[in-house]
């Protein structure tokens, strides 16, 4: 060998044939390894004629130079060849149908007051909101409740200071918009959270959802209210339900006062335990504003009148939906919002 030219060709032929990874790898350990033909022949350099011996090195270099060159090329067309098939593989078939995502819905509680705002907005109603944390003077003595009357006992409530609330309704609001507006028309939706330090049952919770609706006009009357209401229970309950008002003499921010109920949907009004017998839900309390408290507000109850009601929406929603535990709504229970949808 020593004396004899190293011919790279063999090596180059054989690479022509090599067809994977594998074999590409047996191939550079046969001619670019430490035992190959050609790395031998380096390793004998030393015994080649003198003269001889810078030209055979120099011959030696240009054949290693090809044989890597051809491997180095080799392989990149390979790895090329791989990539493409592997994208192939991996195609998207981007005519497959998709895969459905699971919808989802508003909280039961949510839709109430959704749906109870559009129809209250069919009517020209404005949708506001109140703070939560209240003044004593706007939840209780400016609705006509100073300090010593008997109605802040029936509502337990959560003090921050001795002049801070968590508001036990939403009727501070009608104040507070009364105040903003300064003079009437004003017609307003308010909904938002109330808290009342209570023991909690099926029909009670201690944070739950009110709705206050507030109307003062020229010469606005109940009649407004009670059409204005019994169109908002039929969008809710259904065209076909009854509703039926009541005197209630529990508010002192009203004059008169009234509560308004809807026949049992579970009875149809024949009488059952869900409605104690009677045929009728109460779903809200209401009444004429108060001349009082328009005059704390700066309105002339001469010349206008107004009109209030306060809904709580979970009650709402249980009556819509048969639902007997108010504690439900907020256990967030996965199960039982899939089905109230
Ligand atoms: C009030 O809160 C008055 N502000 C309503 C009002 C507004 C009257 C404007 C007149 C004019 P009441 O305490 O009854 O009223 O509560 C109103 C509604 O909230 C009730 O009819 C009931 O549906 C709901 N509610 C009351 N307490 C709870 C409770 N602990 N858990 C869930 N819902 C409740």
């Amino acid at each position: 060998m020593t004396d004899q030219l190293y011919d790279p060709s063999l090596g180059l032929q054989a690479l022509a044939h090599v067809e994977d990874l594998a074999a590409l790898e047996d191939w550079r350990v046969a001619y670019l390894g430490r035992k190959s033909e050609l790395m031998q022949a380096f390793g004998a350099l030393g015994q080649v004629a003198a003269d001889k011996r810078r030209e055979t090195g120099q011959l030696l270099n240009e054949a290693k130079r090809q044989l890597e060159q051809a491997y180095e090329a080799r392989k990149d067309a390979m790895s090329r060849a791989a990539l493409t098939a592997q994208l192939e593989r991996e195609r998207v078939d981007v005519t497959l149908p998709g895969r459905p995502l699971p919808r989802g819905h508003a909280h039961p509680i949510t839709q109430v007051i959704q749906q109870i705002s559009d129809l209250f907005r069919s009517m020209g109603f404005q949708i506001i909101e109140g703070p939560e944390v209240e003044w004593e003077h706007y939840n209780f003595t400016m609705l006509g409740i100073p300090a010593d009357h008997p109605a802040r006992d029936e509502t337990d409530t959560f003090w921050l200071t001795d002049k801070m609330l968590l508001r036990t309704h939403t009727s501070p609001v009608q104040v507070r918009s009364l105040l903003h507006v300064g003079q009437p028309p004003i017609r307003v939706l308010v909904p938002g959270r109330v808290y009342r330090n209570e023991a909690t049952d099926a029909s009670h919770e201690a944070v739950f959802f009110q709705m206050e609706g507030l109307m003062v006009d020229d010469r606005t009357t109940m009649s407004d209210m009670m059409g204005m209401l019994s169109y908002m229970a039929r969008g809710v309950f259904g065209q076909e339900r009854k509703t039926r008002f009541g005197c209630d003499q529990g508010f002192p921010f009203v004059e008169p006062g009234a509560q308004m109920s809807i026949d049992c949907g579970v009875c149809q009004g024949a009488g059952c335990r869900v409605c104690s017998y009677s045929g009728w839900l109460e779903i809200l309390g209401c009444g004429m504003v108060h001349p009082d408290v328009l005059r704390g507000v700066n309105i002339d109850p001469d010349r206008y009148t107004g009109w209030a009601f306060g809904l709580g929406v979970e009650r709402i929603a249980m009556l819509k939906h048969g639902i007997d535990d108010i504690r439900l709504f907020q256990g967030n229970d996965l199960r039982f919002l899939r089905q109230v949808g």
